[in-house]
């Protein structure tokens, strides 16, 4: 079945639902018969990048080689889905030029700090908050919201199946599906 290769590049906070949702867009590819491949932290923090903490300095160089890795996928022709924190609008911006324009589309989950410190789903605001872990993200490091993402979800206010409708339909739209 016909596809144009692409990144889909999810960036918002931790627990903003990133994993959740880029994990079930990528259930509905399969579904639909498409070749994609998903990275996040899971297969690339605890492999290729298991040298890198959250250092400022260490996310950048997460960032960059989560983008040439990500080349690599949309080389072979895969839909790659990316599902990292990615604070820094410039490191983002530097993934958009590696590949052609319309190969990246930046997706961001735009969940308030509020809401995604109230879910800690693994308690790591409450240890960040407690000083038990530096540098997190929204606490005691910053993060850069997209200021022209091609997709904006609000999760928040929306059901997940929602928020994989509104992926789906932006493919479909723009004929990457
Ligand atoms: C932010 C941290 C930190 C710090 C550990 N700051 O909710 P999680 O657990 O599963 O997702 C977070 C993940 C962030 O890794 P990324 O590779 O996406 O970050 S970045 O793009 O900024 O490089 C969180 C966990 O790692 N974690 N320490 N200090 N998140």
């Amino acid at each position: 079945k016909k596809q144009k290769p692409v990144i889909l590049w999810f960036t918002g906070l931790s627990g903003s639902g990133k994993s959740t949702i880029a994990n079930a867009v990528e259930t509905k590819l399969y579904k639909m018969g498409k070749h994609t491949y998903l990275l996040d932290g899971d297969n690339i923090r605890h492999g290729l990048n298991k040298d890198l903490g959250f250092s400022e300095e260490d996310r950048i160089e997460n960032i960059r080689r989560i983008g040439e890795v990500a080349k690599l996928f949309v080389d072979s022709g895969l839909i790659v889905l990316t599902a990292f924190i990615s604070p820094f609008q410039k490191d983002r911006d530097q993934v958009r030029n590696l590949v052609n324009d319309e190969e990246f589309i930046e997706v961001y989950v735009d969940t308030p700090l509020e809401v995604c410190e109230q879910r800690d789903p693994k308690g790591l605001y409450k240890k960040a908050r407690a000083g038990e872990i530096p540098d997190f993200t929204g606490i005691s490091s910053p993060y850069e919201p997209p200021k022209n993402p091609e997709i904006h979800i609000k999760n928040d206010e929306v059901a997940v199946e929602e928020c994989v409708e509104k992926v789906i339909e932006y493919l479909k739209e723009h004929k990457y599906i």
